[in-house]
Formats: structure tokens, sequence, C-alpha cells
């Protein structure tokens, strides 16, 4: 058995695992990322688009801004099409100025990828039979095999940073979690494309036919989504299948413009609203995924997962710097606070703008009578805007 010594190992290299790396290596704690999958398997699964400024100010204070900085697109706005017709939802005017910026999950996780390496930290890829020890302890500890030989990493922490499908959760005696969860009758068949976007703004669309969403990831790629049966298989759905899918969700105007092209990656995901309790077991932390699941709608995922980042870079900081207990301490309930206010408005949106089997013509008429009064109350706007574009953080 080959061991090594850190203060936190992070099992998982996603975007929480290795922006927690990054903002620990800059206030000089040392940490080990330990990966079942190799970078490249990462780098491939196409995800989110959408940061908050908040997420997008934690990327710079980790020394990762650049590239987002050059190749970020920054929205004020996007847009609700129903009814055949599309109405703009003013963020930046609703909210005092806040903006969101469009730029992909991919480029996060590569930027964060590059920044670990010119800086010469451990991420070890390819970690089988990964295992967690003693975290109910002051001396936990990670084993795996690498090129099938054991390995132990002895730690201070263990940030379980794994996604929904990790290990960390698991590990977990499921008497000490509480689990609550939804899981929603229809999946997203996503399309990314080398075509121009339909519009320069984001258009979420509540149609007869199911929901739809038009995103990019540049002037030149697009992210498109229609919602689909949780049946389907993606091979059932050819090109020009999606494509003439999605026209048909559109406002005539955005239909006729649609530019269509070959498809460079065609995936289905499942929708699931997820929260586990409490997030620290001992020495143990969840962040991210691994500890919550919102459906894409809202784009929360990815910006959930950079705020539990952000108070878990910071409880571990005050530990070792200033010796207080406060921020590990308090570290759950900060960080379910703010999960839950996101999960209420990913669960709201997605129920405002999907196709529900079960609610009927009752259903449909409901959500265009909140459809109308959202687009035309400022007040209801402005609750949307808000939470859209991230609500504040506590001190
Ligand atoms: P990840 O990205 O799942 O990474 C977890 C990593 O852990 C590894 N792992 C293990 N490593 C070692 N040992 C084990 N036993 C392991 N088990 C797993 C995995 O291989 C993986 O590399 O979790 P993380 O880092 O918490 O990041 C969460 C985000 O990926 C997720 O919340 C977002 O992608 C959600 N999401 C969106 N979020 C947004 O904020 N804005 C969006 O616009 C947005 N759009 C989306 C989305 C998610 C989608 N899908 C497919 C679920 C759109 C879609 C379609
Ligand atoms: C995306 O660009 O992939 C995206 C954008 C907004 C969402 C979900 C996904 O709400």
């Amino acid at each position: 058995m080959v061991t090594q010594r850190t203060q936190v190992a992070i099992i998982g290299a996603g975007p929480s695992g290795l922006l927690l790396g990054q903002l620990l290596h800059r206030a000089g704690i040392a940490n080990i990322v330990v990966e079942r999958q190799d970078g490249d398997y990462v780098l491939g699964r196409i995800r989110a688009g959408v940061l908050e400024q908040t997420t997008c100010d934690l990327l710079i204070e980790a020394g990762v801004g650049t590239r987002m900085h050059a190749d970020g697109m920054v929205h004020e706005g996007f847009e609700l099409c129903f009814g055949g017709a599309r109405h703009r939802i003013d963020m930046a005017g609703l909210t005092g100025g806040k903006r969101v910026t469009v730029y992909g999950q991919t480029e996060v996780t590569r930027d964060l990828m590059d920044a670990r390496a010119a800086a010469g930290l451990t991420t070890v890829y390819h970690a089988v039979e990964v295992a967690l020890h003693g975290f109910d302890t002051k001396t936990p500890s990670v084993t795996y095999l690498k090129d099938g030989e054991p390995q132990e990493i002895r730690c201070d922490f263990i940030a379980g940073c794994d996604g929904y499908h990790g290990v960390s959760r698991a590990s977990v005696p499921p008497e000490s979690l509480s689990i609550y969860e939804k899981a929603y009758p229809f999946g997203w068949l996503g399309v990314l494309a080398d075509t121009k976007p339909v519009s320069h703004e984001l258009i979420y669309s509540n149609h007869e036919r199911g929901f739809a969403l038009c995103s990019m990831r540049s002037p030149t790629r697009t992210r498109y989504y229609v919602q689909c049966s949780l049946h389907d298989k993606v091979e059932q759905w050819s090109d020009a299948a999606f494509w003439d899918e999605l026209r048909l969700r559109l406002d005539p105007q955005a239909a006729e413009s649609l530019i269509t092209g070959p498809s460079i990656e065609k995936s289905i995901a499942p929708l699931r609203s997820f929260v586990a309790e409490p997030m620290r077991f001992g020495t143990l932390f969840l962040a991210g995924d691994a500890a919550h699941v919102v459906p894409p709608t809202g784009a929360k995922g990815l910006n959930l997962a950079a705020s539990d980042i952000r108070y878990l870079s910071r409880a571990f900081i005050e530990h070792y710097a200033e010796r207080s207990e406060a921020g590990i301490t308090h570290y759950s309930d900060v960080c379910l606070r703010r999960i839950w206010k996101a999960e209420r408005f990913s669960w709201w949106f997605t129920g405002l703008m999907h196709r529900f089997p079960e609610t009927g013509a009752i259903g449909q008429k409901l959500q265009r009578a909140e459809l109308d009064y959202l687009v035309s109350s400022r007040a209801a706007s402005t609750a949307m805007a808000e939470n859209y574009v991230g609500l504040p953080f506590e001190a």
C-alpha cells in the first residue's frame, strides 16, 4: 500500500472538486483530487451554460477568469415564448443591473484543469474502488486502486464532490441522512451544433407539444433542448427530427430564422429534484450534485455547486488560518438555506414550462394564466429575474 498525506482529500474532478482544489491551493492548503474517470470523459459531458455573477466572481478569485472574461457572453435578459409570441424578461433592468454570463461548464472545467496542471497539483484519474474511511474521527482516509496497486490518502478532511452517483453520499449510514426527492415524468433531449444562435438571448418556450430551450455556447455554437419522453432513445432522434420538433415549439419568427446543421453532441437527461440533509458528517463534507440536484430549467445546478464550494473553501481557510470552527459547524445549515430556495425556483419554473401528462387541459390553462400574469406584472417578473440572476449570499 502506497500512503500519501494531505490536508483535504477531494473526491471527484468535476467543477465542484476542481474549484475547491484551486481555492484551497491559493490559500496554501494542500489537497489531492481523486477521480474515477479520465480527464477527457469529464470534459466530454455537455452540461451547464449559464453562470450567475457570484459564480463568475468565484472563478476569478480562483484565478481562472481570463478565458471566461474573453469568451463568455454577458446576458441582460431572456425570453419566455408562449401562445405564438415571445416576451422579454429584462433581468438587468428588474434587478438593479445584475446579469448572467453564458460560458459552458466544459470550458469552466477545462480552465480549472489547466490551472491545476500549471500549479503542479496532484489529480489521480482512473481511480478504481474509491472508498472513504474514518470520517467520524479526526483522522479520515481515502483508499483506491491505481493501475491495480492499492493506495491510501491520509487527511484532515474529505470533500465529497463526486456528483449524484458518487461514493461519498453512499458511504454515509442511511439512518444519518434525510432524502427529499422528486423525479419528473419526462427528460430533455439536448443537441449541440455549430450554427448561429436563433436569437442573441435564451428562449424558454412553453408549447402544447412540450417545452423547448434555445441556448448557446458562442456566437457560432448553439445548445438547444426539447422536452422528450423518458422512454425515448437518442438513436431514435435523427438530427432532422430534432430540428423539426424544435421549430414546431417556437414562435413563427424564431421558427423561420432557425438555422440548422449537423449535431456534434446529442444526449437525453432525466429531470430530478433531490436534496440530502445534512451535508456534513464529522470530517466528511458533501458539495454540489453529491448533495443536491435541480432540474436544469432554472440553470441553477452548477451555480449551487459553486456556492457550496464558496462556503466550504472559506470554512477550511478559517479552520487552518484562524483556528475557527464556525464555518465548519455552520456549513450544512448555511448551504441548505440557499439550496432550498434554488430547489423551489427550479421546481416552479419546471412546472410552469413543461407539458405534464397528468394535469390535462386545466393544467395548460393554469400555466397560460400564470405566464400571462408573469409577463404583465412587474412584481412577478422581478421575482423571477431575482431568482434567475442568483439570490444573495448570507454573510
Ligand atoms: P459532477 O459534474 O457530476 O462531477 C462529479 C465528478 O465525480 C466523479 N465521480 C467519482 N470520482 C471518484 N470516485 C467515485 N466513486 C466517483 N463517482 C463520481 C465523476 O466522474 C465526476 O467527474 O458534479 P459537480 O462537480 O458537483 O458539478 C455539478 C454540475 O455538473 C451540475 O450541477 C450542472 O451540470 C447542472 N446543470 C446546469 N447547471 C447550471 O448551473 N446551469 C445550467 O445551465 C445547467 N444546465 C445542467 C444543465 C445539467 C444537465 N444535465 C445533463 C444533468 C443542463 C443539463 C442537460
Ligand atoms: C444550457 O445552455 O445548457 C442551458 C441554459 C439554460 C438552462 C439550462 C441549460 O436553464
